[in-house]
């Protein structure tokens, strides 16, 4: 079979790659003093892009880092001021700590780039509004400038993000030089599908399918205790929740993200807080209102000692996101399913 095996959703697409490597690697090595198990070349497509997370007690997902990456790429930004706060880790990835390169991909598509004044991301909508069977909307990420840094603690691991309309929906393919299996990945693919989600939103398209190719694909051996035990949970389903998986508005543009952002910013700082009634009343659509609830719970698991999420955001949430968030926070939000 020459094209990629298909997945129903990530969850399931993911548990195969990380039984594939763990089964039958074909490289024992440690770039940069990183000891892993690799298999060069891996690829798959998941059917429903929508269902991008996991719900595996044993790898607990952080929701609120997801959406607010996925957030932090649409808006075209850089800044470690944002993204350093959900994910403390990426402070040794910047180069002047204050910026992220590399791996600040919608830096690349979001806005303007090589002298152009219209975003990657803009032109690709435009093209395929005038020529929908056309190949090229390629979004280029790596850039061979990267190549050059000596030391770089920074290297894109995405190439390119490529979009294609095939009768009536919107297909993502994306090209990875690396991934780890176990942690870019979960990462990576739920911030590409919400792009690729705001594009079939932006040209009225159905949501196609999502295709993952990978150079190197690893799990390092730091995660090795880890994947086995998502492994031994996965082979013990059926699932622990049923989890709507809801679609971006058909009204969502590139203003509804900064807009979203705004209201992240002040609660990132601990400037605002919002009960559930708050956040309904700011105008957006339930589904954004889900995402800032989540920022609404971080700034209290943040900034609010010990004390558990208030009942009332803890209720308001999605039960799905709940139940993530439970597994996350256990001491800081319950999943409901005991009064
Ligand atoms: O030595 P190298 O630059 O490939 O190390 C980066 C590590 O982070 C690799 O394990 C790579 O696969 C992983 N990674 C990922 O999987 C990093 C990023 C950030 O750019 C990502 N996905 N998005």
């Amino acid at each position: 079979m020459l094209s990629p095996p298909v997945f129903t959703n990530f969850e399931s697409a993911y548990v195969e790659v990380i039984r594939h490597i763990t089964d039958g690697y074909e490289y024992r090595n440690a770039p940069r003093g990183n000891t892993a198990r690799e298999c060069v070349g891996l690829s798959f497509q998941i059917a429903n892009p929508l269902e991008r997370l996991p719900f595996l007690a044993a790898r607990k997902v952080n929701p609120v880092f997801h959406f607010a990456e996925a957030l932090w790429y649409m808006a075209g930004r850089t800044d470690l001021d944002m993204i350093g706060h959900y994910a403390p880790r990426m402070r040794h990835s910047s180069r002047d700590g204050k910026t992220i390169v590399g791996s600040a991909y919608g830096s690349r598509i979001f806005n303007p780039v090589g002298g152009d004044s219209v975003s990657p991301f803009d032109r690709v909508i435009a093209l395929l509004r005038s020529e929908a069977d056309s190949k090229r909307g390629l979004m280029p990420i790596f850039t061979a400038d990267e190549l050059a840094v000596d030391g770089n603690p920074d290297m894109s691991c995405v190439v390119a993000l490529h979009l294609l309309a095939r009768e009536g929906r919107l297909h993502m393919v994306c090209y990875m030089r690396a991934n780890d299996c176990d942690r870019g990945l979960l990462s990576d693919v739920f911030s590409f599908t919400m792009i690729q989600e705001l594009a079939a939103v932006q040209l009225g398209l159905g949501i196609g399918s999502y295709t993952h190719h990978i150079g190197s694909a690893h799990i390092g051996d730091r995660d090795y205790d880890r994947v086995r035990r998502v492994l031994a949970e996965a082979a013990l389903r059926p699932r622990p929740v049923t989890y709507a998986f809801p679609a971006m508005p058909a009204d969502t543009t590139l203003a509804t993200i900064d807009d979203v952002l705004k209201y992240e910013e002040r609660l990132r700082t601990n400037e605002a807080e919002y009960t559930p009634d708050d956040i309904a009343g700011l105008g957006f659509a339930p589904y954004w209102q889900q995402v800032l609830l989540l920022f609404e719970a971080y700034r209290q698991i943040r900034f609010r000692g010990n004390d558990p999420v208030e009942e009332n955001v803890q209720r308001a949430l999605d039960p799905g996101l709940r139940w993530l968030m439970a597994r996350r926070w256990p001491t800081r939000i319950s999943d409901g399913s005991t009064p």
